[in-house]
């Protein structure tokens, strides 16, 4: 039976889509979004599944200074009583920080806000976690001395962190990963592989998905059994059933024409 960490799945935060999300960063999955309005019905949808299977959901205004403010998983994370905010590793999005800082400061009073300065730098989405044990994406987003501020953090509380080096056709490890409950880890062929994520915890299990179906591998895990999942990836959902997942499929098309997947567009907390 698949688990899943209900402690930190019952509250998410969201951003709406910003008036410019047509000059959102693409360069992997994407060659930018075409239609705002599209995108917009699709972010609801997502918000709404969230909602419908129990994700208090708070919906942060967009800032139109910013079109990849959607994606929040980037700008902060949430482990065990801290506050990580990073540096985000691409210059244009670090104004997109200050609003959900703001926001995790006043509902998590009491966690400890660790603040991560330059040089070092890191994107929320290149962290995955499977139970207590942590991977960080070595990326174009995230430098070593990012990677030693998380290590830093993570030995305090005292959870493994291992490196995964990610290749040069993607943008974050959870772009072409995810842990859709505390046993399984999703990844992609061609992308990386069981060994990427050295010796597993028993019980733990890397599936490797088809290489056409690396967007798929991005999934977000829920209590119930449920995960939600990206349409279009009959592989991955046809494996997540026969694990026994309910999955919820939503479009996710003009997010994926801006290089985001379903677990950049929320924090959980
Ligand atoms: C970017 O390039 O920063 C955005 N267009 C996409 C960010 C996706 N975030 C994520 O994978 N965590």
């Amino acid at each position: 039976m698949a688990t899943v960490r209900l402690d930190q799945k019952s509250r998410a935060i969201v951003r709406s889509i910003s008036d410019s999300y047509i000059n959102a960063l693409a360069k992997y999955f994407g060659s930018g979004p075409t239609d705002i309005d599209v995108a917009r019905q699709q972010h609801r949808a997502y918000a709404k599944a969230l909602s419908a299977n129990g994700v208090e959901v708070t919906t942060l205004e967009a800032d139109q200074n910013y079109p990849d403010c959607v994606f929040v998983e980037d700008q902060a994370v949430v482990i065990d009583g801290h506050v990580l905010l990073p540096v985000p590793g691409h210059e244009s999005r670090r104004g997109e920080q200050p609003p959900i800082a703001d926001f995790l400061s006043d509902k998590l009073q009491g966690h400890q806000i660790c603040k991560m300065e330059p040089p070092a730098m890191m994107d929320g989405g290149d962290i995955l976690r499977l139970g207590d044990l942590f991977f960080v994406g070595r990326s174009t987003r995230t430098n070593d001395a990012g990677i030693k501020e998380l290590k830093d953090l993570l030995d305090h509380l005292g959870h493994e962190l291992r490196i995964v080096d990610i290749p040069p056709q993607a943008l974050h490890l959870t772009s072409i990963s995810s842990t859709p409950s505390d046993n399984i880890i999703l990844a992609p062929e061609g992308y990386l592989s069981p060994e990427s994520f050295g010796e597993l915890p028993d019980g733990c299990e890397v599936i490797m998905m088809p290489n056409e179906e690396v967007y798929g591998c991005n999934t977000i895990g829920l209590p119930g059994n449920k995960v939600i999942l990206a349409k279009g990836y009959p592989t991955v959902k046809a494996i997540l059933e026969a694990k026994g997942f309910e999955c919820i499929t939503i479009d996710m098309g003009q997010i994926r024409a801006a290089d985001g997947s379903l677990t950049c567009c929320s924090i959980f907390y």
